[in-house]
């Protein structure tokens, strides 16, 4: 069979780009243990309501002065509401959902997940500028979805 020089070009170079992608992949994957941020850590959706952390969701505060903040996303809210968060310090969030997947998005900045019933996605963030936020969910979630907002008060830290 004869096949066109340039089409054998064409047919190596397509060929080669696969293995590059593919190797990148595997490469980040298995050097950098670079993975989906959620999918790791599982909970019961069903029953969230007698879960040590999920089951009363609220911001708390480590012994090392970090701030975590547990988040449970329910059509269409989120709990708790409002969340009280101190300035220039790394502030954990921790979201599960308990329906559907909703979104998690403080807007404004790049504070953003996805709330998975089943899983808890987390993500730590400083937010520098205190203030009120909206947190809105940007997934849609059902016939409510655009009512599904919260509220994010970044408080400045007396010193
Ligand atoms: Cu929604």
């Amino acid at each position: 069979m004869n096949v066109e020089l340039y089409e054998r070009i064409w047919m190596w170079a397509a060929g080669g780009l696969l293995l590059l992608f593919l190797g990148a992949i595997f490469l980040t994957a298995g050097l950098q243990a670079i993975q989906p941020p959620s999918h790791i850590e599982t909970v019961d959706p069903t029953a969230l309501a007698t879960h040590p952390e999920f089951g009363t969701p609220a911001v708390k505060t480590r012994a090392d002065g970090s701030v975590v903040v547990s988040v449970v996303a329910q059509m269409f809210s989120f709990s708790p509401d409002p969340i009280e968060v101190p300035a220039n310090r790394p502030v954990t969030f921790r979201l599960t959902s308990a329906d559907v997947i909703h979104g998690f998005e403080v807007v404004g900045t790049n504070a953003n997940a996805m709330a998975i019933p089943g899983y808890v996605s987390q993500f730590t963030v400083t937010f520098n500028e205190p203030g009120e936020y909206l947190i809105g969910c940007n997934e849609y979630c059902g016939t409510m979805h655009h009512n599904m907002v919260g509220k994010l008060i970044v408080k400045k830290e007396s010193p």
